[in-house]
């Protein structure tokens, strides 16, 4: 059977994942409301965070189809995927348009020469001005040097939560399959019968991990046939050489992997056998085999310590709560979490390097939901001397807001070191663009939530390293610490909440060195908050009949990572997530600051 393989691109929120599942349904390769964003998490967050294999069938071809994560944290997914593929469908909403994300996927595909076809999808909305977005697609495909061949785009419009797709926007249509018809006409087919008399090439391109089954690799094959049980040549990307059995071997169908005896050349193929085998490497019969070309991977922006949970409240509720296990899982994270590199050399701290916030609390989220009790330090970004010179990661950030709110945002962008590189009014809402280094972007977006009232979006994606650019003001908040260890009491809570922002309610047991709330002005705050009403006969303003409190912010891992100070702990365990000072009483804090 003739074989195409596509990749579905586009930034986050575009459509990806709806029209993946809308094309598994149409083609019978799913029956029920089932979707790729299969993970517990992806399915609360509603995001892709995983990139996932699939493939359907129409008219006699099978279409592999690779959805891939929008979100910038893990793009460097999508860089891998887009060498594996033949085609790009680059979805682009028909309100918003081209937004960042877009245009980092779009200038991959297009440097591996690959010829987009473009989706404008959610043409269902009211204010969907898809023709109007075509144009700015088309901009942005002159702006990044596309070539003549690549500027002659197709276009399909969809609504593919309605699994509808027209070429023409005044066509009927009642399905997808007008953009399946155009995937058959574009794309080449991966398959040939020459190509599966070639020597075996295979390459992979992702990794996935099964418990029983070990490491498994995602691979492309190229060229020849492969075959379960078969002996094969792992070459690495040094040309050394290692012999390995394939175990198992399956393809993708539906949401479900198939077991397969052999699978040709263009199949996109899960392989188990081989423990060791990395993103890139080549898999082939024959010594004398050429190397694939190689893949590369992104380097990671962001790094922090995770240790142990050594707070007073250690082992509650965790039921992994040992230095070994969580080094033996984070081994394991190794295995499949590409973008990730762990340093191993501290016995009690691991340094984790990541490739931004989100990417950090995701799998900070996946450690506690499996039981583990850990903390984390302040993320800080990756310095890199380049040429002698320090170089930090940047960022592009675009930011949609109501008009009225834009001066705030630039102020304190600017402050945080950002640099405006543009700016557009629009009915009332601005879009505006900055270039700035990823450390004046950690801990803004819980402010930019704050100042925007929820109704502002932002969104980054790595710019690249760029000289440093010298010491960010950021206007830090002190913390609320607690000096005792007991319930917090509301008739303290009530006290205390003018002083600044609380991330506790009554009753919440607190331990000294815990970190209660902040404070809206200066420094940090050692406070009582378990102190109870001096017994009078008087009724005050604060009896408990009296007492209102204004409701805490809830600590989640993102705000966390955003909010906390360098001398500090993010303590996560499966029920709780806490801000602690690193040193718990006044004493050590006071020697600790000397000391330095
Ligand atoms: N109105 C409308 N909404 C849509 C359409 N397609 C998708 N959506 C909605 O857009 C939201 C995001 O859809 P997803 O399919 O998860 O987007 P995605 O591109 O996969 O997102 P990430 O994988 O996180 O980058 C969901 O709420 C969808 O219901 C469409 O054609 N019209
Ligand atoms: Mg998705």
């Amino acid at each position: 059977m003739e074989i195409r393989n596509i990749a579905i691109i586009a930034h986050v929120d575009h459509g990806k994942t709806t029209l993946t599942d809308a094309l598994m349904r149409q083609t019978g390769m799913s029956t029920d409301e089932t979707s790729m964003d299969s993970n517990a998490l992806e399915k609360e967050r509603g995001i892709t965070i995983y990139s996932k294999n699939t493939s359907v069938f129409y008219k006699e071809t099978k279409i592999n189809i690779v959805d891939t994560p929008g979100h910038a944290d893990f793009s460097s997914e999508v860089e891998r995927i887009l060498r594996s593929i033949d085609c790009v469908l680059l979805l682009v909403d028909a309100q918003e348009g081209p937004m960042p994300q877009t245009k980092f996927v779009l200038k991959k595909s297009l440097e591996l020469g690959l010829k987009p076809i473009v989706v404008i999808n959610k043409i269902d909305k009211p204010a969907a001005r898809p023709e109007e977005v075509v144009e700015m697609v088309y901009e942005l495909f002159l702006d990044l040097g596309a070539t003549d061949e690549q500027l002659d785009f197709s276009v399909v419009y969809t609504a593919s939560k309605q699994g509808i797709a027209k070429i023409n926007l005044s066509d009927e249509s009642t399905n997808l399959d007008p953009l399946l018809d155009l995937i058959l006409a574009k794309v080449k087919p991966a398959s040939s019968l020459e190509a599966d008399k070639l020597a075996l090439a295979v390459q992979p391109f992702n990794l996935a991990y099964d418990n029983f089954l070990g490491r498994l690799a995602i691979c492309r094959v190229y060229n020849g046939i492969i075959k379960s049980g078969q002996d094969v040549i792992v070459k690495n990307l040094n040309n050394e050489t290692r012999t390995r059995r394939i175990t198992k071997l399956f393809t993708f169908q539906g949401l479900n992997r198939k077991e397969e005896t052999e699978a040709h050349a263009g199949e996109i193929i899960m392989i188990a056998g081989l423990p060791n085998i990395y993103i890139g490497e080549t898999i082939c019969d024959n010594v004398n085999q050429e190397l694939l070309p190689a893949i590369k991977i992104d380097e990671p922006t962001i790094s922090l310590d995770f240790l142990i949970n050594n707070s007073p409240f250690a082992g509650r509720e965790g039921k992994f709560v040992t230095n070994r296990q969580l080094k033996e899982r984070l081994e394991k994270e190794l295995e499949i979490n590409v973008g990730l590199k762990i340093d191993f050399s501290d016995i009690s701290s691991y340094k984790v390097y990541g490739r931004g916030e989100l990417h950090i609390a995701i799998l900070l989220e996946n450690l506690r939901r499996e039981g583990f009790e850990l903390q984390v330090s302040q993320p800080q970004v990756i310095i890199k001397k380049i040429d002698g010179v320090d170089n930090e990661p940047f960022e592009e950030v675009v930011i949609d807001i109501p008009e009225k709110m834009s001066g705030t945002v630039i102020e304190k962008l600017s402050k945080r070191k950002g640099q405006m590189i543009g700016i557009k009014n629009n009915n009332g809402q601005t879009r505006l663009n900055f270039e700035i280094p990823t450390r004046g972007l950690l801990g803004y977006r819980n402010e930019f939530v704050v100042d925007t009232k929820g109704e502002g979006i932002l969104c980054s994606h790595f710019l690249g390293f760029r000289p440093y650019v010298g010491n960010i003001e950021k206007n830090e908040l002190g913390s609320m610490v607690s000096m005792i260890s007991g319930k917090a009491l509301a008739f303290s809570l009530w006290n205390l909440q003018d002083r600044g922002t609380l991330y506790i309610g009554p009753n919440i047991e607190v331990y000294e060195g815990m970190i209660i709330g902040n404070v809206a002005k200066g420094n940090d705050l050692a406070v009582n908050p378990i102190k109870g009403k001096n017994l009078t006969n008087v009724r005050a303003a604060g009896s408990d009949e009296a007492i209102k409190l204004t409701p805490p912010l809830e600590l989640n891992l993102e705000i966390g990572l955003g909010i906390m100070n360098e001398d500090e702990y993010l303590e996560v365990t499966p029920k709780s997530i806490r801000l602690r000072k690193k040193f718990l009483t006044e004493n050590e804090r006071v020697r600790s600051k000397r000391n330095k």
